[in-house]
């Protein structure tokens, strides 16, 4: 039986991590597209000459050319320019959906069967812009963000409660900016509330609303923290990891549930718009949109999030 097809869109910096990932885990045969010359070719030579020490089987290679990507199952794009510090995510749009919409037809030319999954930013309007022109369906245009912000959320929990990350729950709602949406209430330790815990840590309640809180803004945030830090580009390993848990879920057919920029369709009261809330991804890509209940406070938080996602989609005057 054949072995499944990968296209990477956008050789940069999370594409490096993407096909190394691609090829560690042999989730099938790899082909990295970017515009610039020789790069993808290099970059995956590079790659490619690893397998005898890393003992893979998967073909990786690069081109210039989107016939290249024909069959692919899977599309992950990270095309696009990242933010320098100083910038938000949105500063990025102008720029990123000319790029965005480029890519798109290369993808609905060559690859009209496959999924795809965005990373370039801004996430939540790239992806519906992405959707807009491919016309694919819903459920095979899907944006990772949310399997990033809420891996930050449950590393800052772990390393601040001094148990493994294995353990720990979090989750991120709402869009892919300084609005997003960390859930708390839903925050566990192998089941046991995040807030319980802390308050027996520090033996008070306002205490441990002040440290989740903390948390809670250090996630929002924790894509500018890495960007100041770097000075030049913006994370890469983990917004890697995420999407190649998303495409190894629908590879797999794991069925996994993972939080997804979706397009709603009336869920958590949205109509129309992709913002992330958490969905089963197996064989057929979203294969359903977990809807649960949110308290009022958490449904004002989300409601601030999507208002933000409509903003920002509005101004690409689709
Ligand atoms: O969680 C998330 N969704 C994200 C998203 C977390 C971190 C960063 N995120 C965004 O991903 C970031 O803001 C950027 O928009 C993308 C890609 O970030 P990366 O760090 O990989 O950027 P690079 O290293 O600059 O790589 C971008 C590549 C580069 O090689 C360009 O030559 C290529 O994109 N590029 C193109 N490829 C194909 N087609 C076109 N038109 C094109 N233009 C540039």
């Amino acid at each position: 039986m054949a072995r499944p097809k990968i296209a990477l869109i956008g050789g940069g910096q999370i594409c490096g991590v993407l096909a190394q990932l691609c090829a560690l885990r042999e989730l099938g045969d790899t082909v990295l597209f970017d515009i610039v010359e020789n790069m993808p070719q290099g970059k995956t030579l590079d790659l490619a000459e690893a397998s005898p020490v890393d003992g893979f089987d998967v073909s990786v290679t690069g081109t210039n050319d989107y016939k290249d990507i024909a069959g692919a199952n899977i599309v992950i794009v990270t095309a696009g320019l990242p933010r320098k510090p100083g910038m938000s995510r949105d500063d990025l749009i102008g720029v990123n959906s000319k790029i965005m919409t480029q890519v798109s037809e290369g993808i609905k030319q060559y690859a009209p069967d496959s999924f795809v999954i965005i990373i370039s930013n801004p996430l939540d309007a790239m992806v519906t812009l992405c959707q807009k022109i491919t016309g694919f369906p819903p459920e095979r245009v899907m944006g990772q963000a949310g399997v990033l912000d809420s891996a930050r959320f449950a590393a800052f929990i772990a390393w601040e409660l001094g148990v493994s990350v294995k353990d720990v729950t979090a989750m991120t709602l709402g869009g892919h900016g300084d609005t997003m949406v960390p859930l708390v209430r839903y925050a566990s330790v192998n089941g046991i509330p995040v807030m319980e815990l802390l308050e027996q840590k520090y033996g008070s309640t306002a205490k441990a609303e002040e440290v989740m809180t903390a948390m809670v803004e250090r996630t929002k945030a924790a894509g500018g923290e890495v960007v100041k830090l770097l000075g030049n580009g913006s994370a890469f390993y983990s917004p890697a990891s995420s999407a190649i848990a998303m495409a190894e879920a629908i590879l797999r057919d794991q069925k996994r549930v993972l939080p997804v920029c979706a397009l709603l369709d009336g869920e958590f009261g949205v109509d129309g718009f992709y913002v992330g809330v958490p969905c089963i991804l197996g064989a057929g890509g979203i294969e359903k949109i977990i809807e649960f209940k949110l308290d009022a406070t958490e449904q004002a938080l989300m409601d601030n999030s999507v208002a933000a996602v409509k903003e920002l989609v509005g101004s690409m005057n689709l």
